[in-house]
């Protein structure tokens, strides 16, 4: 049996400020925003594979590869593993499948006025402008279930290409076995195992594709697991949790969480992984027990 993800996420244009606050923002409850940096702004005309092969296309780029067999389910890839030439990746992502993705990739450090071509909009606040980020990818490349570490919310602009997304509200995440310390599920949100798993029976989602245009709002801790259609070009912008507790939360996973998780591999190897599987497996009975019906 597939998850239940058959929640419906709205689709909006031309929302104000206080309709986006009111319905979205203080909810922290998803939507997609259709030309969410205005129906002139450049990014949607100039950003093709051909503006960045013709621009960038001399520089080396780190591409992270990691979604493959070798990868440990339990923890967060933070540096490429491979450099290639952005022209050669880019042919190759216009034109074939490959799973190798450009993540959380800063192209404005090479070409900083790029900036410029997509203006914050005034419907959000407390913009974390210092890092827009870009996504590349060829068709078949997929992102795992995860969540992102600092907790701010997540503007996803799909500019060239489709996706497809799964979004799951962080009130799931003990059932869909986390891993403490991290924020990497066990699951396998397109053949979910419901022996091993069985509180996913509660879980329930959005899936939806995202278009060339679509901006995804996705709200502090909200799980996501994406999948690449088609070669894709995409930038986020991050901002700020409206609750200062999400806030704190973020700060304590980047500057505690995540290095105590380092050490611990280290020093106590494989037998970590093992026990915060068995950690999340009990937190999924527990959680069972309490909202499980
Ligand atoms: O590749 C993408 O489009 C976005 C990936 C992402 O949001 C993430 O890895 O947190």
């Amino acid at each position: 049996m597939p998850l239940d993800l058959s929640l419906k996420i709205d689709r909006v244009e031309n929302i104000s400020r206080e309709e986006f606050q009111e319905k979205y923002m203080r909810p922290q409850k998803p939507v997609i925003i259709r030309n969410f940096f205005g129906a002139d702004a450049p990014i949607y005309k100039k950003w093709s594979f051909d503006y960045f092969r013709q621009e960038l296309g001399h520089i080396d780029v780190g591409v992270f590869d990691v979604e493959g067999s070798s990868m440990s389910a339990d923890k967060t890839y933070k540096h490429a593993e491979d450099s290639m030439n952005f022209g050669e990746y880019l042919d190759l992502i216009q034109h074939h499948s490959t799973t190798k993705r450009l993540f959380l990739f800063n192209v404005f450090k090479y070409k900083k006025e790029l900036k410029n071509d997509f203006p914050t909009p005034d419907i959000i606040d407390h913009v974390l402008g210092f890092i827009p980020f870009t996504f590349f990818g060829g068709k078949g490349a997929v992102t795992r279930l995860h969540q992102d570490m600092d907790m701010s919310n997540v503007f996803l602009t799909e500019v060239i290409g489709r996706k497809r997304v799964v979004l799951i509200d962080p009130k799931y995440s003990d059932m869909l076995y986390r891993y403490p310390f991290g924020v990497h599920s066990s699951i396998n949100v397109d053949k979910p195992d419901y022996d091993r798993f069985p509180a996913l029976h509660y879980v329930q989602g959005y899936e939806f594709e995202l278009h060339a245009g679509d901006t995804l709002f996705m709200p502090s801790g909200w799980w996501h697991h994406i999948e690449y259609l088609s070669g894709a070009i995409g930038v986020s912008i991050r901002s700020l949790s409206p609750y200062y507790s999400t806030r704190l939360r973020g700060l304590y996973n980047v500057g505690v969480l995540t290095h105590v998780d380092e050490i611990c591999r280290k020093v106590i190897g494989d037998k970590w992984g093992s026990l915060k599987a068995r950690i999340a497996k009990h937190r999924a009975e527990v959680a069972i027990e309490h909202d499980g019906h």
